[in-house]
């Protein structure tokens, strides 16, 4: 029997509604000796889905007033008896609310530990339980989307899928080699085989597009590199839509990196203004171009411009060559002036974009091959994609199993051995959804969480 839990769900920062949350067996109980509803009623005579309103106290008298909402089990989130109370947002009126509650029998809840209860109790599985998670760090409308698809079980149904196709080929193998003499003279090692080739192509898909998604969840961290005064800061503020940088004919204008959220189709693209790349006389701008270096290093995508009137110099080319294998987009700045006959010299570093900042034309030529260098643009914003490392991971090794089992059907190996390798796939997905997982790994998902959720 789990004990009561209690916690704020809401921040602790003076709002206009503040929520505590108390789930368990005691939790109408407990919450009862705090919250005392006005008439004639007590919070237990309520039944589930119903509101009352009514006064809360502590050992120090009166703290506010608001509603609890009472959820009967297994009707609720967690799955057990819960009551939510709701008062006025001030920290100090939350923090004794939840002092009550904890003297009256509830103790602090862990982070996570309501959805953890909730999983516990089978009311989610673990990729929608991390879901829940996802959805309230969303910072973009498509990472909101792609956490809402998962939240609504759209892992767990693919993975579910897959997984009966494997006990399916598994009961085929194992009816085989319990009786052989039954009927079965050859297994028809085909229809094994086209349910095995399935699952590897689902799910080689979906690890397929894990980066992608990935993209959609977590936005990316762009850097705006180049020599001085190739028009960075410019591009900057083009994608920035307002003056975030300082812009002037001077070389060596932007010394600190500048940095600006901005959301393209949905997505969160991190935008780094960073110094123009040169050997600096002074000290602050040699600081300045050691931090674009190590921004350029660390970026997900580098937006390597030059300026497409100049003939490419050693400064133009330190920046190319300092890019490695980072994903970048060439970009040509100041198409409005005359361009530079070399200029074709520039497809050696990849395919240029051409664009005139100062106008802004070519702005959206460039969004458009920013959303394609970060694969977001090839994906189904309703595709399901996995998660997390944890998910990925489990996908990989069913899929190496599956891969295995393919191969060992093929070079004619034992059913047997063809069989082991299906129960160890299947493992691998009941480890993903949760259904047969380790306690470590449970607690590891939970720690995760924000308390109160
Ligand atoms: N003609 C023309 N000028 C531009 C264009 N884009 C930027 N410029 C001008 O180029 C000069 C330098 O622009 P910035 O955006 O400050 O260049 P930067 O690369 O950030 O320079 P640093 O910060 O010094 O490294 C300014 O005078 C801009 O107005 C363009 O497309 N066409
Ligand atoms: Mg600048």
């Amino acid at each position: 029997m789990s004990d009561t839990i209690a916690a704020i769900s809401t921040p602790l920062a003076p709002a206009g509604l503040g929520v505590i949350r108390i789930s368990g067996p005691d939790a109408l109980q407990a919450a009862g000796r705090v919250f005392c509803c006005a008439g004639n009623r007590t919070l237990d005579q309520l039944a589930g889905y119903t509101a009352a309103y009514g006064h809360m106290a502590g050992s120090r008298g009166e703290i506010d007033d608001g509603v609890a909402l009472v959820f009967r089990a297994p009707h609720s989130y967690t799955g057990e008896d819960t009551v939510e109370l709701s008062c006025h947002g001030g920290v100090e009126i939350l923090k004794q609310v939840l002092r009550a509650l904890l003297e009256n029998g509830c103790r602090p809840a862990g982070p996570g530990e309501f959805t953890k209860r909730a999983f516990l109790n089978g009311k989610l599985s673990l990729t929608q339980a991390e879901a829940v998670m996802d959805s309230i760090r969303a910072d973009g409308e498509a990472a909101l989307r792609s956490a809402n698809i998962v939240r609504r079980g759209g892992v767990y149904k693919e993975i579910s899928g897959y997984k009966e196709q494997l006990v399916q080929a598994a009961a085929m193998l194992a009816a085989y080699i319990d009786f052989p003499e039954e009927g079965l003279d050859e297994l028809d090692g085909g229809d094994c085989l086209n349910l095995l080739d399935n699952v590897k192509n689902g799910l080689g898909a979906l690890i397929g597009r894990y980066d992608a998604g990935a993209v959609l969840r977590n936005g990316i961290d762009c850097v705006i590199a180049g020599k001085p005064n190739v028009g960075k800061s410019t591009i900057m503020n083009l994608l920035a839509g307002y003056d975030r940088s300082i812009v002037t004919d001077e070389a060596g204008t932007t010394r600190d990196v500048v940095e600006q959220t901005v959301s393209l189709d949905g997505i969160t693209l991190r935008l780094s203004d960073t110094a123009g790349i040169r050997d600096a006389g002074s000290r602050a701008e040699q600081l300045g171009v050691q931090r674009a270096l190590a921004h350029m290093g660390a970026a997900q995508l580098v937006l390597a411009v030059i300026d497409g009137s100049r003939p490419l110099d050693d400064n133009d080319r330190k920046m190319l060559e300092h890019l490695g294998d980072t994903p970048r987009i060439v970009v040509v700045n100041k198409t409005d002036l005359q361009p530079d006959p070399d200029l074709t010299l520039i497809g050696a570093y990849g395919k240029p974009v051409c664009i005139c900042a100062k106008t802004g034309e070519g702005g959206d030529r460039l969004r458009q091959a920013i959303l394609a260098a970060c694969g977001a643009g090839r994906l189904d914003p309703d595709a399901v994609c996995l998660s997390n490392e944890r998910q990925l991971h489990a996908a990989r090794q069913a899929y190496d199993a599956v891969c295995a089992a393919v191969a060992d059907c093929a070079a004619g190996q034992t059913w047997d051995a063809v069989g082991i390798l299906i129960e160890d796939a299947i493992g691998h997905l009941l480890e993903l959804t949760g259904e047969s997982v380790s306690e470590t790994v449970v607690n590891r998902v939970f720690e995760q969480f924000c308390v109160g959720k």
